[in-house]
């Protein structure tokens, strides 16, 4: 079995992954700043700060990838998410640059490109939606993948960065039709881009098969990812309880939805 060090493993994907990857031969070493509820039989526990890069460097020896999912997972102060997402991010490239380890997989987000309209008709590729965060934490994002970049260009890494849509149990809102991504695909969409041979530096969205996506998932496919969920099983209900979405209404025009509103502004 290969040894991937899950940064954030207490948080919500990090559990997800937690109970997936074993399944696909992977073996865990979870590390997080928190001690994890329930250390499972085989899997390697390190308490540590992502963002402290001795500790990193401890972590990532003997590991053959790391997927970094450690940081805020949505938006806060300025100060909260530049010492926290930017400073982990970093060290998690640096470490696995110091330690030899080739492959790494950054838990970007869709906020990165908050503020990209949807097209007019066709699906979004990755290459169509350049860099525009809708929030202090998209920026994190975006820092992320340039890092990201940087560490293939500068040192031969191989660097994935999944933009997540909406990585939950199920979906609780009309804009969550188009942006959810299962459990389920969730550990399918990081399996394959832990194995996928020399993606050298990879952007590839982070959904399932929904019906209403708007996310081009060529580029994710091409690395191996086949999702196979789909929210559409949720629409009736959730159109009945919360309405047509509206595909006017920045919710649904936008890439980042909610986030892109002023009232999503951290110090509001
Ligand atoms: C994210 O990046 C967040 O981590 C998550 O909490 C959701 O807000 C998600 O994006 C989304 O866009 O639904």
């Amino acid at each position: 079995m290969s040894l991937v060090l899950v940064t954030g493993a207490a948080g919500r994907i990090g559990t997800v992954l937690r109970g997936g990857l074993p399944e696909r031969g992977w073996a865990l070493r979870s590390l997080d700043v928190v001690p994890l509820p329930d250390v499972r039989p085989g899997e390697e526990q390190v308490v540590a700060d992502a963002g402290d890069l001795v500790a990193m460097v401890d972590a990532t020896e003997g590991a053959s990838a790391v997927v970094h999912l450690a940081g805020i997972s949505g938006e806060s102060t300025w100060p909260a998410i530049r010492s926290t997402n930017i400073e982990s991010t970093f060290c998690a490239l640096e470490a696995a640059r110091l330690t030899g380890v080739s492959r790494v997989v950054l838990a970007s987000s869709n906020h990165a490109t908050g503020y990209t309209p949807r097209p007019d008709g066709g699906l979004l590729r990755e290459v169509d939606a350049p860099p525009r965060p809708d929030t202090y934490y998209g920026v994190s994002k975006v820092a992320m993948e340039a890092l990201g970049s940087l560490y293939v260009d500068r040192y031969g890494l191989d660097v994935v960065c999944l933009r997540i849509g909406s990585a939950f149990a199920e979906p609780t809102t009309t804009r969550q039709l188009a942006t959810w991504l299962s459990p389920a695909d969730t550990v399918s969409l990081v399996d394959a881009a832990l194995t996928a041979p020399s993606p050298g530096f990879s952007v590839i969205w982070g959904v399932s098969a929904n019906t209403r996506n708007w996310w081009d998932l060529t580029a994710a496919r091409a690395l191996g990812y086949e999702p196979q969920d789909d929210a559409e099983v949720y629409a009736e209900a959730l159109i009945e309880a919360l309405g047509t979405p509206d595909p006017a209404d920045p919710v649904h025009a936008r890439v980042g939805g909610e986030y892109t509103l002023a009232e999503f502004d951290a110090e509001n």
